[in-house]
């Protein structure tokens, strides 16, 4: 059955595929799984009709029959067994690890950069703020620094790629030009990654909407 994902009818970031739609656009395309989009305005974000299908009234959610998902990582991973053999290695360890990396991607290294994020665009005007980013700083780059040192040479985080590289990637991208420089394997890791077709062809959906919002 052809799922229906939400996103933003207007993104804020310009189409620069930071919008989390993106991740369950790439995951659909690496699944080869075809997908309409239902594009939400802003101003109904927290009317019941969004919250009854994402509690938190946000973006994206994943509707599929009579089943209704939301957060990113979990429609990721209906993917990925929906789809087997795309996003998950068959054998059980490896599937195990993989899905263990999806969720460092969420826990472990989200948590660092969104304290990032909030210190850049919340507190930085405070007088607390510049002694707060240097704590929020060495946590995030020691976050960064254990991850390169586990990924080292290899190309993926645990054989082939997997939707554990697939959120861990979404999750290093918002540090594109910024801490994550530092460590050259994680931005080819990045750059890796975003030359697999199914990556080029999730942005380019996803802009096209920016664009063609731009136009009207
Ligand atoms: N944990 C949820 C998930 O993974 O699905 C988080 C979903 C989420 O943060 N959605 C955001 C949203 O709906 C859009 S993607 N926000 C509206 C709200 O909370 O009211 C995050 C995002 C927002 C803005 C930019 N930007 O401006 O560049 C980029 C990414």
């Amino acid at each position: 059955m052809k799922p229906t994902i939400t996103a933003f009818a207007v993104s804020p970031d310009k189409g620069q595929g930071l919008a989390r739609d993106m991740w369950v656009r790439w995951a659909l395309e690496e699944a080869g799984q075809d997908y309409d989009v239902r594009l939400v305005p802003w101003e109904d974000f927290k009317k019941p009709a969004h919250k009854a299908l994402q509690p938190f009234g946000q973006i994206p959610t994943y509707e599929e029959g009579d089943l209704v998902l939301f957060e990113s990582g979990a429609i990721v991973l209906h993917i990925a067994e929906m789809h087997p053999g795309t996003l998950l290695p068959d054998d059980p360890d490896a599937r195990a690890r993989a899905i263990t990396w999806m969720f460092a991607a969420v826990s472990t290294i989200e948590q660092p950069v969104v304290d990032h994020e909030v210190n850049e665009y919340f507190e930085s005007d405070k007088p607390w703020g510049a002694e707060r980013r240097k704590a929020v700083d060495e946590r995030l780059k020691a976050r960064l620094a254990d991850l390169s040192a586990r990924l080292g040479d290899n190309d993926w985080l645990d054989g082939d790629f997997s939707a554990g590289d697939l959120m861990m990637v979404e999750v290093l991208l918002r540090l594109e030009g910024q801490q994550i420089e530092e460590f050259p394997n994680l931005v080819a890791y990045c750059d890796r990654a975003r030359a697999r077709p199914a990556f080029k062809r999730a942005f380019a959906a996803q802009r096209r909407v920016f664009e063609d919002a731009s136009k009207s």
